[in-house]
């Protein structure tokens, strides 16, 4: 108790001018921050600092869907830091890593080999891109070097990840520094064809032609690869239409084009399957993930590889480094040792047939919200769901933040971006638990004029 009550006056007194917060209205949230303050999580729920309980319906931010306070997560990584906190990445190892690995092969989909760590799914991201460019280079095709993402795309903010991203404001302020030589596809959402769609949309497979067109557009010799997220998250929980995906392959396979799904949201479950690879029966050459691979407990992201590319690098004299690539923390231990905990929960509380069990309850609740006022759009996958709303008059936004924080009044804490609330809640919740945070979203909409 002693320490609750510390926490609370530490947000009592909070001075919050020398914190600049990522992604955020700095400004309006400091006027008033204490309903923004969290003290602390376990399982399903936060509770603010004014002792407020919220159920996580985004897990975090789409990275803690096993519950918060884990006992076996929070067990290995103290057990790790007494046993070995820190390991150099660069020329040393450390035994947990390997088998992580391994184990991370196991899980993506038959024919993936070898697996590049990270420590977020921005750095996974650019690492992705910075191999696809590289592997070319190694094949003798040294002028494939152009990227191609996607319209509403999110592939995280480092300059590769911004410059293959398709968010406009991500992008704006940085217009200089974005890579040359990157060209987009259109995204995949048309509301007249395509909402209140439950799973993948019908409509769109064509949409992956638009490939063929930057094909032709720019050569298939120059471009290296093409980049998108299976299912687009921070887009908005953006579907892709059946046989889009398939499309995509096809076309990247008739070129040589790598193609690499960017898993970060996707990866370790929350559409049921270990990957959306797998899940959509699509496999693409490199997978990014991170996120859920730690249960967001320790940062870690990655980049998993067909085997054919890390044998592509594996040439010339044994005591040359043949990727001049890494970060200090790849492969951490302590995030390896949550990777490790997480995984084995995983399995043992088998998460994802939780997520896959939830699946039917989640689509049948939210879509019950069509026809409420001001919605537009209801969409949904796996255990993600995502509401649109007709903006307010001359206000856009408006309307989400009001649902948004009408809900943290009501115990629930969603997300919300634009136009749009998205929901995507722990593997652990029950069915009661998807119902009300649906229940309490009809009441902040219905609140909401
Ligand atoms: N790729 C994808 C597909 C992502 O969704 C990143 C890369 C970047 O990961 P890092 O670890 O560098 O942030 C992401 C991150 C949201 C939300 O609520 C989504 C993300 C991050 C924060 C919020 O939409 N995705």
């Amino acid at each position: 108790m002693k320490h609750e009550t510390a926490v609370m006056e530490q947000a009592t007194g909070l001075r919050t001018e020398a914190y600049w917060m990522p992604f955020t209205h700095n400004r309006y949230l400091k006027k008033n921050p204490r309903s923004r303050i969290l003290a602390r999580a376990e399982g399903a729920y936060y509770t603010t600092a004014e002792g407020k309980r919220l159920f996580d319906c985004i897990s975090g931010m789409w990275c803690c869907p096993l519950g918060h306070g884990h006992r076996k997560i929070a067990e290995a990584v103290t057990r790790q830091v007494k046993e070995l906190d820190y390991s150099p990445a660069f020329q040393m190892g450390h035994p947990k890593i390997f088998s992580l690995a391994e184990r991370i092969v196991r899980l993506a989909p038959v024919g993936m080999g070898q697996v590049f760590f990270g420590n977020s799914g921005s750095e996974a991201v650019d690492t992705a891109l910075k191999i696809a460019v590289a592997y070319h280079r190694m094949k003798g095709e040294a002028a494939r070097t152009r990227l191609i993402g996607r319209e509403r795309g999110y592939h995280g903010v480092g300059i590769g990840g911004i410059s293959v991203g398709g968010i406009a404001p991500n992008r704006r302020m940085f217009a200089p520094l974005l890579l040359s030589g990157v060209d987009h596809l259109p995204h995949t959402y048309n509301a007249t064809e395509m909402a209140f769609s439950r799973g993948q949309p019908k409509w769109g497979a064509h949409l992956a032609e638009e490939l063929e067109r930057l094909v032709a557009l720019h050569d298939a010799s120059t471009i290296a690869a093409v980049i998108v997220e299976p299912m687009q998250g921070s887009g908005g929980v953006i579907v892709p239409p059946k046989g889009y995906l398939e499309g995509l392959r096809a076309i990247c396979d008739k070129h040589g084009i790598l193609l690499i799904f960017d898993e970060v949201i996707t990866g370790f479950g929350r559409l049921g399957e270990s990957f959306g690879a797998q899940r959509f029966g699509v496999m693409p050459d490199m997978i990014t993930f991170a996120k859920i691979v730690t249960n967001g407990v320790i940062p870690m992201g990655g980049v998993i590889v067909k085997p054919a590319i890390y044998d592509a690098f594996m040439t010339g004299p044994e005591t040359a480094v043949e990727l001049f690539h890494g970060y200090t923390y790849s492969g951490h231990p302590m995030a390896a040792a949550a990777a490790h905990a997480t995984l084995d929960a995983i399995e043992e509380e088998g998460s994802f047939e939780q997520a896959r069990a939830l699946e039917p309850a989640l689509e049948q609740a939210v879509h019950s919200l069509k026809g409420e006022p001001g919605v537009a759009d209801v969409r949904n996958i796996g255990l993600t769901a995502a509401v649109e709303f007709e903006p307010l008059q001359g206000k856009p936004g408006l309307r989400a933040l009001k649902v948004f924080e009408r809900g943290m009044e009501e115990g629930m804490l969603y997300r919300f971006t634009g136009e749009t609330i998205a929901m995507a809640p722990p593997f652990i919740s029950t069915q009661a638990e998807i119902g009300r945070m649906v229940e309490v979203l009809r009441g902040a909409i219905q609140a909401t004029r």
